[in-house]
């Protein structure tokens, strides 16, 4: 056996053991631990009635949300619906909402959510946004906080696996996504899978946001057909740059565990973004025709509209030099982390013994004193040992992602040795090591990845959770537990289920969203074209066999609640204007047997349920939030007569 395979084998080995592993180890609490927390549990207590200092975003990873939990108390404050039909207040069956689930593809209910990121002023999280990632079908979504929904997804086109992705510049000039599944870019798209080396291609994609917060990309970076990982924008020293992480760089189409694990060495891709944004502003770029979405609301309406973008600017690396360099990295790079400084970055490698810290300056000066070690589509490779800041020794195995505090200090996850370690950032000496449960992914720090971490909490993402909390059959929710980490030893002060697979996460201080927060929407500014401002204002008006309703509800009945002339056959849409003007009441809306989901209509604002009513009968409707004493009065009836009836349409609300 060669050392290589040995190497290999040493790394896979533990992997393939740590499912075992887990189930193996024991750390439940005895009596003497939970004395032990006890004396901390008020570290992260918040009294009843009190706020959390934090907002936590964590993603929902195959739930395709985004939820949202208070730090350091750990309550889950609400769900926002992104990339998945959400039954819970109508997200995506509602007639306002359906478009923004809208592909190329066609309407997708479910997406993959990987990551969020705040929207960032002066490289410091400002309470704006949040982005996140959708890694099957590729998409990036912009989530207002003034609101906790969802105002815009776009597509990516020539992307598979938008994982490296969506992270911000400093100013939120953009946002990237990027391709993690190679394929092949432009017409030729029928090709064998095993021309990979000749027709697989990555695409880098860097979307524009306006001051608005509206997204368009503004051009894509065709690069090597490897999987790009990770990804962060370099900062202060390093701004107008980014870097991404890379595995497969062996460009293997199958059985990749082995296959994409065989080079001792990949790559992080150093690009310089400004440089390719000036270059396409002086008209570099080609322009590809390539078809994909962009879903946004209406801010006028409130309804969500997709319109079809035709092409793209490509800025082919083949033919246009001085963008990217490859900085040679052990060994399967999978987090990209880089310091607030924006001077060192760290690629953590999960099948290398050590992590590896690139510095910014030393690469500018390999650049400039040319201490190259090869080119790839003839852009310079650069010399490890030149751009090599410093190697965390003996971090633990199997490392993934790295934050920072913003005093002198990282903190890596360990995958396999399911800890974290501490070290310093001057000399990368590992100074504390805390023991999780289990097999963290990604870890948060608030503002850990900014160029201003506000350093005293850390949040980690356990993938396994075991024997953490009462079982619930096969299927458990992930972990998150918290650290304490103001001081020198990272403190473990919390610890509780997160909905679905949270990969990573971000925190603002909650004074600076809590503030901004819409609590109900202004009727008078609604300009929904079914909206009904007022109960006389109420109608139902039938169009050939669709028949609409103009209803409203307040505390505690709809107008009109008895309607009749509705026939089988017919599509009804409910078009129903919640005329509350105060904060939290709700009205929702539900009807027997609709092929649909409930609605729940925000005070002021109008939503529409599509209805296609089978059955010849009498559909009772009601509200479905309890939002008043005589919430169980709120209710009606629709009279459904066969088709070719001739009752009239003719409606009412009492006398
Ligand atoms: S991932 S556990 Cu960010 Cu999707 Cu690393
Ligand atoms: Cu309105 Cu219950």
């Amino acid at each position: 056996m060669n050392s290589l395979t040995k190497n290999i084998k040493r790394i896979l080995l533990p992997l393939l053991g740590l499912f075992v592993a887990v189930g193996l180890t024991s750390c439940q609490s005895s009596d003497e631990s939970s004395s032990t927390y006890k004396n901390i549990a008020e570290k992260s207590f918040v009294a009843p009635g009190e706020y959390d200092e934090y907002y936590g975003f964590l993603s929902g990873g195959y739930s395709g949300q985004l939820s949202v939990y208070g730090i350091p108390s750990g309550r889950h404050l609400y769900t926002i619906p992104v990339f998945s039909e959400e039954p819970t207040n109508g997200y995506g069956y509602s007639e306002e909402t359906k478009a923004m689930l809208n592909t190329s593809y066609g309407r997708i209910p479910w997406g993959d959510l990987h990551h969020p990121e705040l929207s960032q002023t002066d490289g410091k999280p400002d309470g704006r946004w949040v982005f996140v990632n959708e890694n099957n079908t590729p998409r990036i979504a912009r989530i207002d906080l003034k609101t906790f929904r969802t105002d815009e997804i776009i597509e990516l086109p020539n992307t598979s696996g938008n994982h490296a992705s969506p992270f911000v510049t400093a100013n939120t000039e953009y946002v990237f996504g990027h391709t993690r599944f190679a394929g092949p870019i432009g017409d030729k798209q029928d090709v064998p899978i095993d021309s990979y080396s000749e027709n697989f291609k990555g695409a880098l994609s860097f979307i524009k946001v306006e001051d608005d917060g509206a997204m368009d990309i503004d051009f894509q970076i065709l690069v090597p057909g490897y999987d790009y990982d990770l990804s962060r924008a370099g900062k202060k020293a390093s701004s107008g740059w980014a870097f991404f992480s890379t595995y497969n760089t062996e460009e293997a189409n199958t059985l990749l565990e082995i296959n994409a694990s065989k080079k001792d060495k990949d790559y992080v891709l150093a690009v310089n973004w400004e440089k390719a944004a000036e270059m396409v502003q002086q008209g570099k770029a080609e322009t590809m025709e390539v078809e994909y979405l962009r879903n946004y609301v209406d801010p006028e309406t409130g309804i969500a509209k997709s319109e079809t973008k035709k092409s793209v600017r490509i800025l082919d690396t083949k033919k246009v030099k001085g963008l990217v360099y490859y900085i040679p990295t052990p060994k399967s790079p999978h987090g990209l982390n880089v310091s607030p400084d924006g001077e060192l970055i760290v690629a953590s490698s999960k099948l290398d013994a050590n992590v590896p810290v690139h510095s910014f300056n030393k690469m500018i000066q390999a650049i400039e004193n040319e201490e190259f070690d090869g080119e790839i589509w003839g852009n310079p490779v650069l010399k490890y040992e030149s751009v090599l800041a410093g190697r965390v020794e003996n971090p633990g195995l199997g490392p993934l992602h790295t934050e920072f505090d913003g005093n002198g200090y990282a903190y890596t996850t360990n995958f396999i040795s399911s800890n974290v370690i501490k070290w310093k950032l001057d000399d990368f000496s590992v100074t504390d090591t805390a023991d999780v449960y289990y097999a963290p992914g990604h870890l948060m720090i608030p503002g850990g990845d900014s160029g201003q971490p506000w350093g005293k909490y850390m949040l980690v993402m356990n993938k396994i959770t075991k024997d953490r909390y009462l079982p619930t059959g096969p299927e458990l929710f992930h972990s998150a537990q918290l650290f304490d980490i103001s001081g020198e030893k990272m403190e473990l002060i919390n610890d509780f289920p997160t909905e679905a697979e949270p990969h990573y996460a971000q925190a603002i201080p909650a004074d600076m969203v809590k503030e901004n927060q819409v609590r109900f929407f202004k009727l008078e500014d609604n300009k929904h074209p079914y909206a009904a401002k007022s109960e006389s204002a109420t109608k139902v008006e039938r169009d050939g066999s669709d028949v609409h309703v103009y209803m409203t509800a307040i505390r505690s009945h709809f107008a009109p609640d008895n309607i009749e002339g509705v026939k089988t056959g017919d599509t009804v849409y409910f078009h129903i204007t919640n005329l509350e003007q105060s904060w939290d009441v709700p009205h929702g809306f539900g009807i027997k047997g609709a092929n649909n989901a409930e609605l729940l209509i925000m005070p002021g604002e109008t939503l529409t349920l599509k209805w296609q009513p089978k059955k010849v009968g009498i559909f009772p409707f009601y509200c479905t939030d309890f939002c008043s004493a005589l919430h169980q009065e709120m209710q009606g009836y629709v009279r459904v007569s066969p088709q070719g009836s001739d009752v009239p349409i003719s409606f009412g609300t009492g006398t």
